[in-house]
């Protein structure tokens, strides 16, 4: 009974905090940047933040919080019951197009997803999932994932991987690109998770990913047989910023092994 419940809270806050969201459109947003010109935030990312903050803390005053802009609590290790949330996913577009952002909610239970959700706002999409229960999108459940061959796949992947870069041997990327059927690019990582897990996209990869980018969409995408992992191909240990790959089974063995070389002086990758 304890998880149908905050289930059906969790979905509830999401819903009224898209409802915020989509109002914020017609008011100023302000803008600034965080680690980098364009690492942005808005005062809607810490509202909305704060939002959930607030209202977790009154009704499971027990469960921990870990949100992207700071508000929640301190956590050092995966034990007891844990929010992972970005408040929006994909800042950048949410400033400059005012689509492809998403709210970002995974709710552990030491360590493991057991509660998942991505807010597509603009777009009123839903995906979300119960561990052991399916995954959702709206109230349609998402089929469990055909490997596609990599000439017949979509991979999601920034264009700057294809560009010479300290982490990934950027030749064996272009031949990714070139042997794949197309490449996009939505920034949302959580979005794109999404779009994994609905067949949208046949696999996704990134070199730094937060666990609240990524919390929420790996228990979408495990009710559905997507394999999720850093670049190393270890589990995500959701303890701070990693290497990121989600893919159909037989696709992500193939992209892993084949067009994926982390470079060895890359110490700082994992
Ligand atoms: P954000 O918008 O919540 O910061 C952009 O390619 C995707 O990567 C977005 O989902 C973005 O999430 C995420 N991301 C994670 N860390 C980032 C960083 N340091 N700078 C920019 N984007 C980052
Ligand atoms: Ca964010």
């Amino acid at each position: 009974m304890k998880w149908e419940l905050i289930d059906r809270y969790a979905k509830s806050l999401i819903k009224e905090a898209g409802q915020q969201i989509r109002h914020s459109f017609s008011s100023h947003i302000h803008i600034d940047s965080k680690s980098n010109a364009n690492d942005l935030v808005t005062n809607i990312d810490r509202e909305i933040e704060q939002f959930f903050i607030s209202r977790i803390k009154t009704d499971f005053p027990e469960h921990k919080i870990l949100g992207e802009e700071g508000f929640g609590d301190d956590i050092k290790t995966l034990s007891g019951i844990i929010w992972m949330l970005d408040p929006i996913d994909g800042t950048m577009n949410f400033v400059h197009q005012k689509r492809n952002f998403s709210i970002s909610l995974g709710i552990y239970q030491d360590g493991i997803g057991i509660l998942g959700y991505i807010y597509d706002v603009v777009h009123d999409e839903l995906y979300y999932a119960k561990k052991g229960e399916g995954a959702y999108l709206n109230d349609e459940r998402l089929p469990q994932l055909k490997t596609t061959p990599l000439n017949e796949s979509i991979i999601g992947v920034n264009a700057r991987w294809i560009a010479p870069n300290r982490y990934i041997d950027h030749e064996k990327t272009a031949a990714l690109v070139m042997a794949c059927r197309g490449t996009r690019s939505y920034g949302s990582a959580a979005m794109e998770l999404a779009y994994v897990a609905s067949g949208r996209l046949n696999a996704y990869i990134s070199m730094r990913l937060s666990p609240w980018d990524i919390a929420g969409g790996m228990v979408i995408a495990q009710e559905v047989g997507a394999i999720a992992s850093n670049l190393k191909g270890e589990p995500n240990a959701l303890l701070g910023q990693e290497s990121f790959m989600i893919a159909s089974p037989g696709l992500h063995q193939d992209i892993l092994k084949n067009y994926i070389r982390v470079k060895p002086e890359c110490v700082d990758l994992n």
